[in-house]
C-alpha cells in the first residue's frame, strides 16, 4: 500500500515536471494563459460552468477520478468560481451516486446477499457504525447530502486554490498563490492522519472468562456464561478495527493465600493447567488476542489485570503503553472483583475506561455487590456503553 502511494506521488511529480518542461520549451504558453482560458470560458457564457458542473456530477457514477477534474476547474474558473462550481458539482455527483445505489443497486445487492439474515446484519452494522456503507442502507438522504458537502469542502478549497495557480507554475513562476495552495493541500491531506493520531487509541480487555467462573465451575458467577456471545461481538469489532485485544486469566498455584484453606476468601479455582482455568469454550479469541496471566503469586490475590503479565513476562501496563493505548473497554468476570479492580487501577493509572455493561456479570456474594461496584467505578470516572451504542 505504502509503495503504491509513493509510486503515484512520483508519477504525479514527473507529470507536473514534464508539463512545466513542455510549457517552457514550446509555444504552448502563449495560448495557455489564465487570460485566454478565462476568455474562452466567458465566450461559452453560462454554459461553461454548467458543462463543468454536469461533467463533475456524473463523474462519480462513471467512476471517473475527481482530482484531475478539480484541478481543471481551478485552472479554468480561478479560485472563486472554481470552488463554487466544484462544490456544486461534487455535491450533486455524490447525491446521484447515493440515489442510484439506494434505489437501483439495493435490490440487486439484496438478491446477491440472498443468504438469509445478511441484509439485516448489514443494517444493524450501519446503525452501529454510522455511515460506512451509507447509500445501500437507511441513512437519510438529506443527512448524507449535508455531510458530504460539508466534509468535501476543505479538500475542494485546497485543490482549487492550488490548481488555479498551477498555470503560473507551468510557466516557471512560483507564485504566492501556488505556495498557499500547496500548503493547504498538504494540510488537507494530513488531516486524516492527524485525526487518527489524535484519536485516543483503544484496547479491549476481556477479564477472566474462564470455566471456573461460569455455571458448573468451581467459583461460578451466576449467568457468567452469558457474557460470551456479547464478548465475541466485541472481539470481532476490535479485530476489524485493528485494535489490541487482551484476554486475562486467573492462574493460581495449588497453594495460595487466595484460597480459603490458606487464609483467603475463595474455594480453589482456576488452578494452573486445569480444565477450570481454561477459557470458556465458546469464547472465540481472534488470532491477535494477547493473553495476560495473573494470580500466580501464592502471596497475592491479584484481582486486577494491572497485576498481570503477558507470555513474555511483560507487565500489562507496559504492554499497553508500548502500543500507545489510552482508552480501555472492559468486559468479563466478575463485576465486583476482577473487573472492578482492573477498572479502578486503570483509572488511577491515567487511562480512560468504558465498561461494556452487556458483557459483565458479578458474583454478588452479598446481594448488591455488583451494583455497588458499578456505582464505585462510575464515580471514579468510568463510562459505560453497550454493543448497539459503541462506535470505534
Ligand atoms: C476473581 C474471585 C477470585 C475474578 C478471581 O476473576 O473476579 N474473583 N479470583
Ligand atoms: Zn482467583
Amino acid at each position: 500500500m505504502k509503495n503504491s502511494a509513493a509510486l503515484k506521488g512520483l508519477v504525479l511529480i514527473i507529470f507536473i515536471l514534464s508539463i512545466i518542461f513542455i510549457f517552457q520549451y514550446t509555444d504552448l504558453k502563449k495560448y495557455f494563459t489564465a487570460e485566454i482560458l478565462k476568455t474562452w470560458i466567458l465566450e461559452l457564457g453560462p454554459w461553461g460552468p454548467v458543462a463543468y458542473i454536469v461533467i463533475y456530477s456524473i463523474s462519480p457514477v462513471m467512476l471517473l477520478p475527481a482530482l484531475p477534474l478539480t484541478v481543471a476547474g481551478g485552472i479554468l474558473f480561478g479560485p472563486v468560481g472554481g470552488i463554487i462550481y466544484t462544490a456544486i458539482g461534487s455535491t450533486i455527483g455524490a447525491s446521484i451516486a447515493f440515489l442510484i445505489s439506494r434505489y437501483l443497486a439495493r435490490e440487486l445487492v439484496a438478491k446477491l446477499l440472498s443468504k438469509k439474515g445478511r441484509w439485516s446484519e448489514l443494517d444493524k452494522e450501519v446503525e452501529r457504525r454510522g455511515w460506512k456503507i451509507v447509500a445501500l442502507t437507511k441513512i437519510k438522504f438529506s443527512h448524507y447530502v449535508l455531510a458530504s458537502s460539508v466534509f468535501m469542502l476543505p479538500a475542494i478549497v485546497a485543490f482549487v486554490l492550488f490548481s488555479s495557480s498551477l498555470l503560473d507554475l507551468f510557466s516557471g513562476k512560483v507564485s504566492k498563490e501556488f505556495l498557499t495552495g500547496l500548503f493547504l493541500v498538504i494540510i488537507v491531506s494530513a488531516m486524516p492522519i492527524l485525526y487518527k493520531r489524535m484519536k485516543k487509541k483503544s484496547a479491549l480487555i476481556i477479564v477472566d472468562v474462564q470455566n471456573d467462573f461460569c455455571p458448573g465451575g468451581a467459583l461460578p458467577v451466576p449467568q457468567g456464561n452469558t457474557v460470551v456471545p456479547a464478548l465475541n461481538n466485541y472481539i470481532q469489532m476490535f479485530q476489524k478495527a485493528g485494535l489490541p485485544i487482551y484476554a486475562s486469566r486467573d492462574w493460581h498455584p495449588e497453594k495460595t493465600r487466595h484460597f480459603k484453606a490458606y487464609g483467603g476468601l475463595w474455594p480453589p479455582h482456576c488452578v494452573q493447567g486445569t480444565k477450570g482455568a481454561e477459557f470458556h469454550p465458546d469464547l472465540k479469541p481472534a488470532p491477535s488476542v494477547i493473553i495476560i496471566t495473573k494470580g500466580t503469586d501464592p502471596e497475592e490475590d491479584s484481582y486486577s489485570c494491572f497485576q498481570s503479565y503477558d507470555s513474555e513476562g511483560k507487565p500489562f501496563a507496559k504492554s499497553l503503553k508500548e502500543k500507545g493505548v489510552k482508552h480501555l473497554y472492559v468486559g468479563g468476570l466478575a463485576t465486583d472483583y476482577c473487573v472492578r479492580a482492573t477498572v479502578l487501577d486503570a483509572l488511577k493509572a491515567g487511562f480512560s475506561v468504558t465498561l461494556l455493561i452487556d458483557a459483565i456479570k458479578g458474583v454478588d456474594i452479598k446481594p448488591g455487590d455488583s451494583a455497588k461496584a458499578l456505582e464505585e467505578m462510575e464515580k471514579a470516572g468510568a463510562d459505560k456503553t453497550s454493543l448497539k451504542d459503541l462506535r470505534l
